[in-house]
């Protein structure tokens, strides 16, 4: 409980509008924890797994038509449309209020509303921020408690402060046709309805932690991304911190928890997760940029997820886990598609029916996902709690781009690099609703996630780059080019350390780089191929640039930097140089 004033008036007033038949004030504690997931468990709501092989861990399913973001249904609600500009579905703040107001009238009926109190970031930070969200799911609490500091902790942070988050979020009957995401950055609120998936009612994440995070940002001088952060141990037991955007499941979670190749492994490298979604990045005393993880754990894609390609991820989600949409085996454990080569001979699916291998259908819906605490990943970074985060050395930006994109280079420096996330593009994946492998603009990996005008986000990076003495270098890498048999060229996963490593390379002046039309390239002999299965050549074409594909994308990145009437003259100047370097 608390005695916060702004809080207990706010929840009254919401109260009023939903008509719960009772209010839960979330404390954070085991007893709570225990209480909530057995009554969880005998509505039918969540099921318990192999309390043996997988201990502290549930299964939910959502309903068929909400497993993933709805960007369509996305706003952002203020008094002018121009302060979301062309990138983000505006709602007038007023109209917004009425419409989904109406829709949260008496839906709590016969329901419990839960207070949930958390703190985004470490409790310790005085860069943390308060949320409340107030929702009718014992799932949302269940996964709220491990992606958040949650409970009392947040109500001691956040003391007789109004300074908070306001968050509502209410099931009412999942319907996709009055299905909300509203935005309301000019009042701290958030407003979510007829969802129960992931990044639409988890209020802390996307939502706050993205959404209104970079609007603060904006005004406070700071900012909010969709990036990994992870460091990189030497054998000398130096580390360095990177931080890296990739649209939704495009391998930020992969990236952060990588496992070198065994010869590096050998050798002493080592690479420590602080964060695998979200970074709040300040400008710290000493001049550089300084990346903190707001989150306490991890929302991760469970397809892909092996013993092979991410065992780190894998042991995390082996206690106090909650799974969602994977596939139920019946040992009471779970399975996705690509976690090892024991495909189920019978199952449950992620819709609840019988399953077989001969079906051919997918056992786990492709944005299944697991929710673990970062605590339990074998390869936390002991920074993951620091009250100022690490200083961060390069930052890179990348996506999934069958062509094109070589597998790395680097920009010429910070306004370069801010011309090379504007224009960044990635083939769509299921994270969101919608077509699956389409090629699309998404700046910085923050299309679905920016809470304002992209022209003046475009703005915020330039100033804050005048605002870092030492800023980290910028970097673009693709793991994705394919071959003509669709197959991906180069082997990821672990072997993307070898990358990483020329990356550091880099910004420790090391190593010479190629100046190319578009950054600087690396020479092929300056990444180590060693003990992969691909040749000198390979590599040499992954580094290539095909001026036949590049006066098509840079035709493309003409359409898509038109469509900003705010765009920076620095973005359209870079634009202009590297169209120039091109010879177009
Ligand atoms: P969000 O949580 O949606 O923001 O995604 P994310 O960026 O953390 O993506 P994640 O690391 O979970 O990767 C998503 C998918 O990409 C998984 O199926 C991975 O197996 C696959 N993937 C990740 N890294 C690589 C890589 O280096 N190469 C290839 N080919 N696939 C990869
Ligand atoms: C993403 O889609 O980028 C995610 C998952 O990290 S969700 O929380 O659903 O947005
Ligand atoms: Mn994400």
């Amino acid at each position: 409980m608390t005695e916060n004033i702004y809080v207990k008036q706010w929840v009254e007033q919401m109260a009023d509008l939903t008509k719960p038949d009772s209010i839960v004030w979330i404390d954070g504690s085991e007893e709570e924890k225990e209480r909530l997931t057995k009554e969880a468990l005998s509505t039918g709501e969540m099921i318990e797994l192999n309390q043996d092989l997988l201990p502290g861990c549930i299964y939910h399913r959502t309903k068929e038509n909400d497993v993933a973001r709805v960007e369509h249904r996305t706003f952002i609600c203020t008094e002018k449309k121009e302060d979301v500009g062309p990138t983000n579905n505006w709602m007038d703040k007023s109209a917004a209020y009425a419409k989904l107001g109406a829709l949260y009238a008496g839906c709590m009926k016969g329901r419990t509303m839960y207070v949930i109190p958390y703190i985004m970031g470490p409790a310790s930070s005085e860069f943390s921020k308060v949320g409340v969200e107030l929702t009718d799911s014992i799932y949302v609490v269940l996964n709220m408690r491990i992606m958040t500091r949650m409970g009392n902790i947040a109500w001691n942070f956040l003391e007789n402060s109004a300074d908070f988050i306001k968050g509502l979020h209410a099931k009412a009957d999942i319907d996709p046709e009055n299905r909300y995401i509203c935005h309301f950055p000019e009042d701290n609120t958030i407003w979510s309805i007829n969802s129960g998936y992931g990044g639409n009612v988890l209020l802390g994440k996307k939502c706050f932690a993205l959404r209104i995070a970079s609007w603060l940002g904006l005004k406070e001088g700071w900012m909010a991304e969709h990036m990994l952060i992870l460091g990189l141990e030497n054998p000398k037991h130096e580390i360095q911190y990177i931080t890296a955007a990739f649209p939704s499941a495009c391998g930020k979670t992969n990236l952060a928890m990588l496992i070198p190749p065994e010869k590096y492994e050998k050798m002493g490298y080592k690479v420590w997760t602080v964060g695998d979604d979200i970074a709040w990045l300040r400008v710290g005393k000493d001049g550089r940029l300084w990346a903190v993880n707001p989150e306490a754990g991890f929302f991760g894609v469970a397809p892909g997820t092996s013993m092979k390609s991410n065992p780190n991820a894998l042991l995390t989600c082996q206690k106090d886990t909650i799974f969602t949409n994977v596939c139920l085996k019946p040992d009471g454990t779970v399975w996705w598609e690509g976690m090892d080569k024991n495909v189920p001979e019978h199952a449950i699916d992620w819709k609840g029916n019988p399953w077989t291998p001969e079906m051919g259908t997918k056992a786990a819906q492709p944005n299944s996902r697991f929710t673990a605490p970062a605590k339990h990943c074998p390869c936390i970074s002991d920074k993951f709690d620091d009250p100022n985060g690490v200083p961060v050395t390069a930052m890179i930006f990348g996506g999934r781009r069958a062509k094109v994109a070589p597998l790395v280079y680097q920009s010429f420096d910070w306004e370069h690099g801010v011309y090379v996330g504007a224009t960044m593009a990635s083939e769509t994946t299921a994270a969101a609703t919608g077509a699956v492998g389409v090629v699309r603009r998404d700046p910085m990996a923050m299309l679905p996630f920016c809470g304002y005008n992209m022209g003046d986000y475009f703005q915020h990076w330039l100033d804050m780059g005048k605002k870092i003495a030492n800023p980290p270098m910028i970097f673009n890498v693709n793991w994705f080019r394919t071959d003509a048999n669709d197959h991906f060229i180069w082997p990821g996963f672990g072997d993307n350390m070898r990358v990483l490593l020329w990356i550091l390379d880099r910004c420790n002046g090391k190593v010479d780089a190629v100046k190319s039309p578009i950054g600087y390239i690396p020479n092929p002999e300056d990444i180590d191929i060693e003990g992969t299965d691909i040749d000198f050549d390979t590599l040499k074409g992954l580094l290539s640039i095909d001026m036949d594909s590049w006066k098509e994308e840079i035709k493309d990145q003409e359409t898509h930097l038109a469509k900003f009437e705010k765009l920076p003259k620095e973005i359209r100047a870079q634009y202009e140089a590297v169209k120039k370097n091109l010879g177009l």
